[in-house]
């Protein structure tokens, strides 16, 4: 049975993973969840992801949610030996190293800035914008260190993924980082040398920027967690 990924059009993580299938070029059925229709919210999503997040994995039954666990599934399963997951354990433990440091703070702390004062009732403040340059500083850091052209290898990884769409995030808020070298040059040439993968990515910089531009109206929707921005009508 052909993979069946639960996904959003705007999410990074989402992008991440279609990202990877068709790099690798796995055949994939692409769900869409309605995020503002709270899809994902109900009874029926909670048994494929009782987090209720997006994207969800669904190999003939078995269910996987969290992004990061699904780059380095779909990697074993379907593409064992492939460099953009590599099998060397140094090699990999950088490449696990980014994904983590992606999950826990520069995705955390760059979307808490770019994508939830958007969608929800938060507001930018000084903290959130110190939080996304010390997360900047230190993928600055780890770039210099590494002195490659990618994220943790001298080549593409399941790593550049997650990090370029954090980064995205940022572009779709035209927040400048170009005082960051290294992250500006390696996010620019992702782009000219992985037009086709840029193209994913930039549809839902797009997205983001219409929603940034027009907030999106979720009134409706009872969020256990995030406030809802109150619309006058
Ligand atoms: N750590 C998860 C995060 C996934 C995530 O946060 N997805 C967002 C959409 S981009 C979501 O499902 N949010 C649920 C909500 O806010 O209700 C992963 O990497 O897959």
């Amino acid at each position: 049975m052909v993979l069946k990924l639960y996904a959003v059009s705007d999410g990074p993580p989402s992008l991440s993973v279609r990202q990877a299938l068709t790099h690798l070029d796995i055949p994939f059925e692409l769900i869409s969840v309605d995020f503002g229709a709270g899809d994902h919210m109900t009874p029926e999503y909670a048994l494929m992801n009782p987090q209720k997040e997006i994207p969800v994995l669904d190999d003939d039954g078995f269910f996987l949610s969290e992004s990061n666990a699904i780059l380095q599934y779909i990697c074993d399963k379907y593409k064992p030996g492939n460099s953009l997951y590599p099998q060397d354990p140094k090699a990999r433990s950088l490449v696990n190293h980014r994904l983590c440091f992606n999950l826990s703070t520069f995705y955390a702390n760059i979307s808490a800035h770019t994508m939830a004062p958007i969608f929800f009732d938060y507001q930018r403040t000084p903290l959130g914008l110190k939080k996304v340059h010390m997360a900047l500083d230190v993928m600055e850091t780890y770039m210099q260190r590494l002195g490659a052209s990618y994220a943790a290898a001298g080549h593409l990884t399941i790593a550049d993924f997650q990090l370029i769409n954090s980064v995205m995030t940022l572009e779709a808020i035209d927040f400048d980082f170009s005082q960051y070298k290294k992250i500006h040059k390696w996010y620019n040439d992702f782009k000219k040398n992985y037009p086709d993968l840029w193209k994913i990515s930039e549809d839902a910089m797009k997205e983001i920027q219409h929603f940034a531009a027009n907030p999106p109206d979720l009134s409706h929707m009872d969020h256990p967690i995030h406030p809802i921005r109150k619309i006058k009508k």
